[in-house]
C-alpha cells in the first residue's frame, strides 16, 4: 500500500514538474535592466563540472526526476546532507574537472566536442547578505535549458540558449559560503527554438556571465528612454519601480544635454517619460555620441551611456534621424575562429567588430539568434547599426502552442534588453522560414508582438525567395507586415554559378527598402584557381563582384549583410577537404586571414559611401 502511495505521489509529481519545466520561464522574475550597471559580485571563473548523458543526477533508477521523487537524494545538486550521513555518494564535483565560465563545453574538452546532453555545472561563492537588500542569480545565457540550484534548493527551470535570466535569491543565500549548481542540456528537440537542423555549432553550457546582483528594497527595475517614434524632438519611456514603496519621485538627468526632468512614480511603481529635447549630438555610426544618464530615486539609482536616434523607412528609404542611409554590413555569428568557441568577452566581439569597421561597414547582422548585451553594447560605442535576431530558423513546429510562447518569450527578453541601445534598428523575427499557413499565423504574431513592445524600431525577418527561370521572386506575404524586403539569396552558389549569374534578375513585391540579408560562396582561406572553380578565393571574389552588378538593378536596394564576416564551425559542413565542419563563406579564415572577397567588399562599400 505505501510502495503504491509512493508510486501515485511521484507520478503526480513528475506531471507537476514536466508542466513547470514547459512553462518556460515561469520560475523568473522580471529582468534587472541594465545588469551591469548595478551593483553585483561576479561568479564567473572556474567551475567543476560532470558530464552526465544518462541524467543519473537528475533521474532515479526508476526514471522520476530527484527534484520530486520520494527519497529526494541522489541528485547531483546536494551532497552535503548525504555526507554527514556517511550515505553512499557516486559523484564528487570538488575532484571534477573545471571549465572557465562563461565558456562553452565544447571549445574546452576534446570529449566534449561534438556533445549534447547534460553537463552539471558547479561554483562556490561567498556572501554577506544585507537584511535591506534584495539578491538576484543572473545568467546571461545557458544554452539550452538550464535547471538551477542554490545552496541544494531548486531555484527553477529556463529554457532558451541566447537570451538571459533570473532568479530572486533574497533570504537563499548563506551568510558565508554558497554553492550554485547547473544543470544544462543542450539537447536539441523538434518543438523548441532553435529546431533540431541549423547551420551553426550547438556550444552548450553557461555561455555568458553569471552574475549575483545586489539592489535596494525598493528598486530600479526597468527604463527605458529613448527617443519617440519619428520625432528628434521628444524623448520618451518609462521608469518602472519593484518593491515595497512604489510612489517616488525619480529625476532623470542627461547634464550634457541640459535636461533634468522628475516624474513621480504612480502606486504600481511606474512613471512615464517624456522630455522635451532641445540640443542634443544625434547618434549615427559616424558619431557615435552616447550621454551619460542618471535615473535617481529615493531609493535606488542607476546610470547608463545612452545614444539617441530615430529610425523610420518612407517609400524605399531608411531614415537616420530622418536622412537617407545605405546599410554596408556583414553578417555574423556569435563565435570567435581562432580559438573556437562563443566569444568569451570584450576582446573577442571587438576583434569581430573592428573587422566590420575595416570592412568599410555602418552596419551588423548579429545572426541568427541574440547575441551578449555586451556585443550590443560595444556597436553603441563604436559606430555600427544593428539587427537583432531570435533563433526562429528554417523548420519551426508552427502549430505547437508551446513553441510559439517559447518564440515570443525569447523576443521579447531581447527586446527588453536592448530596448535602449541606440545601435539597434531593426528587431528581425525570424530567417528563412518555409511558407505555410501556420508558419504565417505564427510570424504574423511575432511581428505583432515586436510592434507592441517597441514601436520606435523597424521589424524584419530574413525571407525566402522563389525562381521562375532566371527570375527571382520574392512575393512571400508576410512581407506586408514587415518593414524592410530581406531575403537571402545564394544566386552563383546554390543557384546557378559564377559563369552564369549575371542572368538572373529580382521580381520582387513590394514597395519598401531593399536590405538583402545574404549572399555568399564557400572559399578554403589560400586555396587560389581560376574564378570558376568551387571553393577557390577567385570563385568567392568574382561572385561578389558580380552579386553587386545583380544587386545594383534593384532599385529600392538600401543594404546588404552578405554571408558572412567569418568562417563558422558546422556540423552540416562534412566535405572532408574544404569544409571539415567548417562553413567556409567567411571573408576572413578560420586563421585570421583576409580571402580576396573581404577587399572586394571593402572597396565596394567605399563606392557606396561616396553616394550616400
Ligand atoms: C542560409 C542560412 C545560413 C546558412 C547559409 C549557408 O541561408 O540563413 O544560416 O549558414 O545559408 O551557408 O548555406
Amino acid at each position: 500500500m505505501l510502495k503504491k502511495y509512493a508510486f501515485f505521489k511521484s507520478l503526480f509529481f513528475s506531471l507537476l514538474l514536466l508542466i513547470v519545466a514547459n512553462s518556460c520561464g515561469i520560475c523568473q522574475s522580471t529582468m534587472l535592466q541594465n545588469i551591469y550597471g548595478r551593483s553585483y559580485t561576479n561568479l564567473n571563473g572556474r567551475w567543476n563540472y560532470i558530464i552526465d548523458p544518462y541524467e543519473v543526477g537528475f533521474y532515479d533508477y526508476r526514471h522520476i526526476p530527484y527534484d520530486i521523487s520520494v527519497s529526494g537524494k541522489g541528485g547531483f545538486y546536494d551532497d552535503r546532507k548525504l555526507k554527514d550521513k556517511g550515505e553512499l555518494i557516486e559523484y564528487n564535483f570538488d575532484l571534477s574537472p573545471n571549465m572557465k565560465i562563461p565558456g562553452d563545453w565544447n571549445s574546452q574538452a576534446e570529449k566534449l566536442s561534438l556533445y549534447e546532453g547534460t553537463v552539471w555545472l558547479r561554483q562556490k561563492f561567498n556572501a554577506a547578505p544585507q537584511k535591506d537588500k534584495k539578491y538576484f542569480l543572473y545568467f546571461g545565457a545557458v544554452n539550452y535549458e538550464a535547471h538551477v540550484y542554490l545552496n541544494g534548493k531548486k531555484l527553477g527551470v529556463h529554457k532558451g540558449g541566447f537570451t538571459p535570466f533570473q532568479f530572486e535569491v533574497t533570504g537563499k543565500l548563506n551568510f558565508g559560503e554558497n554553492f550554485v549548481v547547473v544543470k544544462a542540456d543542450n539537447t536539441r528537440h523538434a518543438d523548441e527554438i532553435p529546431t533540431v537542423n541549423t547551420d551553426w555549432w550547438n556550444y552548450g553550457g553557461i555561455t555568458r556571465d553569471v552574475l549575483l546582483a545586489e539592489v535596494p528594497a525598493t528598486f530600479i527595475e526597468d527604463y527605458q528612454i529613448q527617443l519617440a517614434k519619428n520625432n528628434l524632438k521628444l524623448i520618451e519611456g518609462f521608469v518602472q519601480l519593484s518593491g515595497t514603496q512604489k510612489s517616488q519621485s525619480i529625476t532623470i538627468s542627461i547634464p550634457e544635454a541640459g535636461i533634468k526632468q522628475t516624474v513621480t512614480t504612480d502606486t504600481a511603481g511606474r512613471a512615464a517619460i517624456n522630455i522635451p529635447v532641445k540640443k542634443m549630438s544625434y547618434w549615427t555610426p559616424e558619431n557615435p555620441k552616447l550621454y551619460h544618464v542618471e535615473i535617481i530615486g529615493a531609493t535606488d539609482k542607476i546610470s547608463d551611456k545612452i545614444g539617441f536616434r530615430t529610425i523610420e523607412t518612407k517609400g524605399q528609404d531608411i531614415l537616420l534621424n530622418g536622412k537617407s542611409i545605405f546599410l554596408r554590413g556583414i553578417s555574423m555569428h556569435d563565435e570567435n575562429p581562432l580559438i573556437p568557441g562563443r566569444l568569451r568577452g570584450q576582446g573577442d566581439m571587438r576583434m569581430l567588430l573592428q573587422w566590420a569597421k575595416e570592412l568599410n561597414c555602418n552596419y551588423v547582422r548579429l545572426a541568427h539568434y541574440p547575441h551578449s548585451e555586451e556585443m550590443v553594447r560595444l556597436a553603441d560605442e563604436m559606430g555600427l547599426l544593428v539587427w537583432a535576431e531570435v533563433p526562429v530558423y528554417w523548420t519551426i513546429s508552427w502549430e505547437n502552442a508551446a513553441t510559439y510562447n517559447n518564440a515570443e518569450k525569447q523576443l521579447s527578453d531581447l527586446i527588453i534588453r536592448d530596448k535602449n541601445r541606440s545601435s539597434v534598428i531593426v528587431w528581425s523575427v525570424g530567417n528563412e522560414t518555409p511558407l505555410s499557413d501556420p508558419r504565417f499565423v505564427f510570424m504574423s504574431k511575432l511581428v505583432a508582438k515586436a510592434r507592441s513592445l517597441d514601436d520606435t524600431r523597424l521589424v524584419a525577418a530574413a525571407l525566402e525567395v522563389h525562381s521562375n527561370g532566371n527570375t527571382m521572386i520574392v512575393n512571400d506575404p508576410l512581407g506586408e507586415k514587415l518593414d524592410l524586403v530581406s531575403f537571402n539569396e545564394y544566386v552563383g552558389w546554390y543557384w546557378s554559378n559564377t559563369k552564369d549569374m549575371l542572368n538572373y534578375k529580382f521580381d520582387i513585391k513590394f514597395n519598401k527598402p531593399v536590405v538583402v540579408t545574404e549572399f555568399g560562396a564557400d572559399a578554403l582561406g589560400g586555396f587560389h584557381s581560376d574564378d570558376e572553380t568551387r571553393w577557390s578565393e577567385e570563385y568567392q571574389e568574382l561572385l561578389y563582384k558580380n552579386q553587386f552588378t545583380m544587386l545594383s538593378a534593384i532599385e529600392g536596394l538600401r543594404g546588404m549583410t552578405p554571408w558572412i564576416l567569418v568562417d563558422f564551425r558546422s556540423p552540416r559542413r562534412v566535405h572532408p577537404y574544404y569544409q571539415d565542419f567548417w562553413n567556409r563563406k567567411g571573408l576572413i579564415s578560420e586563421t585570421g586571414k583576409k580571402k580576396k572577397a573581404f577587399y572586394t567588399l571593402s572597396s565596394f562599400y567605399d563606392q557606396i559611401k561616396l553616394k550616400y
